[in-house]
């Protein structure tokens, strides 16, 4: 471990919010410098709630976290935002807006806004984004807002690092409801009907209702929970219409994110979630650095030509050279 990142984090411990942007742009772009940077931070995380808010493009996630965020603000929290940017080109204006309307939390001084936009993170976007909570974490964020457009299976991945997720749905027909990826909604702790002052909101509000009474495996499967210990202790998700330009119900919501942050202290599924956290996020790790390894070894080796050949020539079949490959690695066989 360099001296340079030895102060950085040091730094970074004592909230100093240059050496956060630097430690995050380090970890992001580079996994060998997060492995060693993580390893350092990781004792000084734990701390902070985590909430995965999404939403449909214009449903309002800017100008409804913008909300949010006065009231935590108001709370005296110190708070990250982390906005992923799935890597299509298309949301570049979309997120130099985000840019603009938050801003003033900038000078407030106790918000950090960071965007995970279009690096090609080495070992992915979910990787990268729950590094990037841990060094926020670290920094003393007492909430993290993880934001994302909600279509992309990444997505999905990340929302599990996430204590509480809220989706963003608005008022008019169904589709909203279709553009976010299945595997969300499930996961999905808050529904809120925002833009509750246009027509429809209630008529929104039905349809939610109406997609949870056919979708009965809500969070069965998210927390690996022991099916009897998930039965008892069950979430029943909660809907809340808001008005993120007037502040109408934020009030409301805030008590229904507490109300759910103690739900998860207080019957121990805090406890699941984690160990079910740390096995996808060790899984991922470790699914990445194999295909690494694998890779390197099917670029350099003149053995696995050779076993290419002999598939070609039908007297090996895949499943056999796969196995070989494996035994190179010097991993058991049929792993
Ligand atoms: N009437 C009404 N308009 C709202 C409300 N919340 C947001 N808006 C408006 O909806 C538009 C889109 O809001 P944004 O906050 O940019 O939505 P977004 O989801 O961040 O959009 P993208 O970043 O493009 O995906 C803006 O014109 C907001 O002023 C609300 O509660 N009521
Ligand atoms: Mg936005």
């Amino acid at each position: 471990m360099s001296e340079k990142y030895k102060r950085l984090i040091s730094k970074l411990l004592e909230g100093d919010i240059r050496s956060a942007a630097r430690l995050i742009t380090l970890v992001e772009n580079d996994i060998q410098i997060a492995e060693k940077i993580i390893s350092q931070v990781y004792k000084h995380t734990g701390n902070a709630y985590i909430l995965g808010i999404t939403g449909a493009p214009g449903s309002g996630k800017s100008t409804f976290i913008s909300t949010l965020v006065k009231k935590f603000i108001e709370q005296e929290k110190k708070i990250g935002i982390i906005c992923v940017d799935p890597t299509s080109p298309l949301t570049g204006g979309a997120l130099l807006g985000d840019r603009i309307r938050m801003k003033q939390h900038f000078s407030m001084g106790n918000v950090f806004i960071r965007s995970m936009a279009n690096r090609g993170q080495l070992g992915g976007l979910a990787r990268a984004t729950e590094d990037t909570i841990k060094i926020l974490d670290a920094f003393g964020c007492d909430i993290i807002i993880v934001e994302t457009v909600g279509v992309g299976q990444s997505e999905v991945d990340i929302f599990k690092s996430a204590h509480t997720v809220l989706v963003l749905l608005v008022p008019g027909m169904g589709d909203d409801i279709q553009v976010i990826k299945a595997g969300i909604m499930e996961i999905t702790d808050i529904f809120i009907v925002n833009k509750m002052d246009l027509p429809g909101a209630d008529r929104k509000v039905s349809e939610i209702v109406q997609m949870l009474e056919l979708n009965m495996n809500y969070k069965f499967d998210n927390n690996n929970l022991n099916e009897d210990f998930a039965k008892i202790n069950r979430w029943t998700p909660e809907i809340i219409k808001t008005n993120s330009k007037t502040g109408e119900n934020f009030e409301n919501l805030l008590e229904v994110i507490a109300k759910h942050k103690e739900f998860l202290l207080e019957t121990g599924v805090i406890s699941n979630y984690l160990k079910s956290r740390i096995k996808s996020e060790t899984l991922k790790i470790l699914k990445y650095k194999l295909s690494q390894k694998i890779e390197k070894l099917i670029d350099d080796s003149h053995a696995i030509e050779e076993l290419i050949e002999e598939v070609k020539e039908r007297s090996m079949d895949p499943y056999s050279m796969a196995n070989k490959i494996v035994q190179m690695l010097g991993i058991e066989e049929n792993f």
